[in-house]
């Protein structure tokens, strides 16, 4: 496949990319039949990660607070979305894949029920929807009524072609998390990436530089990603640092915690600011944790703005390799699409999201919800510019725009059409 001429044209196509998956047509083999507006699930796969924090609830034997204690289980929750969202497609289709560019108001609900013993888990809602199509954003909320916990985000990506031949992505967005019951928010923004192997036909994902989560108790913590073999001798490697206030770790020496390893894997912890060895606590072994399948109703039962069902046909041609079909089946969404947009521009009527809306921090007060007072505390832009961005960082320069994605969750309880 590697050798083939049409890989090879893609690849070259790749390099006046501009983050628009339209603009790329690439061969069968490499698309997943999948929409990236299903992406936004790997946030809660692991369901019973997401829930352990709210389980914390007594100071333990090692006589830490109980907001340092759920801090360290929102990182072992958060290093399991960093196995689903980045190596899923690797492990289920064999590499890397294109996925179908979602159209504006696409939805995905489902549900993950509870696979507890004791019940614990509850049932977890997901909801889904394409806020943007130019540029594509995706927005998301989980709920897990049971623990009383909402998980909410937004992604939007900036890709370019670097010399050596990988793609460079760049996240924009970041993902918010409340323990209602505990009163207790955290901030957690997104790593960037790039993609290698694409001159092979071989690609996958590289995590790069940091990410953050900051909490409402003042807890903040750096997830520290490189390549293969800096920190740990392994791919997916992380060193992540935990320390009691994002001013400590302005700090030399003030870590409350270290630990490293795979975050697709193994990780140990140790006190301090030294590196933890593999004879220090294991933290957690991400391969060992279960994953759970996210139920989606049947076709025949979906609206038409839900994914599977739109995409239905496109995806078979997918699976069964045949670009006459992907082409004339994916035609057919893009040109209803244009339709629908011509007529909304005659009626002077636009698109209207459906359970999210765009809110505007600058014409807010600050403690309108969590997000300025979290990326306040971590010294994060509150600006529309890539995810983990520093305030007073130059990416700054010149950007005025502080409006970010929300859920609005009266509006998706009073939805009666599409259901979880
Ligand atoms: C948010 C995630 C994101 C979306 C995807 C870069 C990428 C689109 C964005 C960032 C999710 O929470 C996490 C996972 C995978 C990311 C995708 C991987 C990928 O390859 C695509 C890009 C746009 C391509 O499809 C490039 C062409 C392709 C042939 C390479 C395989």
């Amino acid at each position: 496949m590697s050798g083939s001429s049409s890989w090879t044209s893609f690849v070259k196509s790749l390099a006046s990319y501009n983050g628009d998956l339209a603009s790329l047509t690439a061969p069968p083999f490499i698309l997943a039949p999948t929409s990236l507006a299903e992406y936004s699930q790997y946030w809660a796969e692991y369901t019973e990660l997401l829930v352990a924090p709210t389980q914390i609830k007594t100071v333990g034997e090692d006589k830490e607070p109980v907001e340092l204690q759920r801090m360290l289980a929102v990182i072992r929750w958060y290093l399991a979305t960093l196995k689903s969202q980045y190596t899923s497609r690797a492990s289920t289709l064999g590499s890397e894949k294109k996925p179908l560019n979602p159209f504006l108001g696409e939805l995905f609900v489902g549900k993950w029920v509870d696979e507890s013993d004791d019940g614990h888990i509850g049932e977890t809602d997901l909801a889904i929807e394409q806020v943007s199509h130019h540029p594509p954003i995706t927005a998301y909320g989980i709920e897990n009524k049971k623990n009383n916990i909402v998980l909410q985000g937004y992604n939007r990506i900036k890709a370019s072609m670097s010399a050596t031949g990988s793609l460079n992505v760049r996240q924009f967005g970041h993902s918010i998390l409340e323990f209602k019951d505990l009163n207790e928010q955290y901030l957690v923004t997104l790593p960037h990436l790039h993609l290698e192997g694409l001159l092979v036909a071989a690609p996958f994902i590289e995590l790069e530089q940091k990410s953050y989560i900051q909490s409402s108790a003042g807890y903040y913590a750096t997830i520290e990603f490189t390549g293969r073999g800096y920190f740990y001798g392994k791919k997916n490697s992380f060193k992540a640092k935990v320390y009691k206030s994002y001013e400590d770790s302005l700090k030399k020496g003030k870590e409350l915690y270290t630990i490293t390893g795979q975050w697709s894997g193994a990780s140990n912890i140790a006190k301090g600011s030294s590196s933890p060895t593999s004879s220090d606590p294991l933290f957690v072994d991400i391969s060992k944790q279960k994953a759970q399948t996210l139920q989606v109703k049947p076709i025949e039962k979906q609206h038409e703005l839900e994914s599977r069902r739109a995409w239905a046909k496109v995806a078979e041609g997918i699976k069964t390799g045949d670009m006459n079909v992907i082409h004339a089946e994916k035609s057919k969404i893009e040109n209803a699409q244009r339709e629908l947009r011509l007529k909304e521009k005659e009626a002077g009527t636009t698109w209207q999201n459906r359970w999210y809306e765009q809110v505007d921090y600058s014409k807010l007060p600050e403690d309108h919800d969590a997000f300025v007072k979290l990326a306040k505390l971590a010294n994060l832009s509150i600006k529309n510019v890539p995810s983990s961005t520093l305030k007073g960082d130059s990416k700054e320069d010149g950007v005025t725009d502080e409006t970010h994605w929300r859920f609005n969750r009266a509006k998706f309880d009073k939805e009666t059409e599409v259901l979880i």
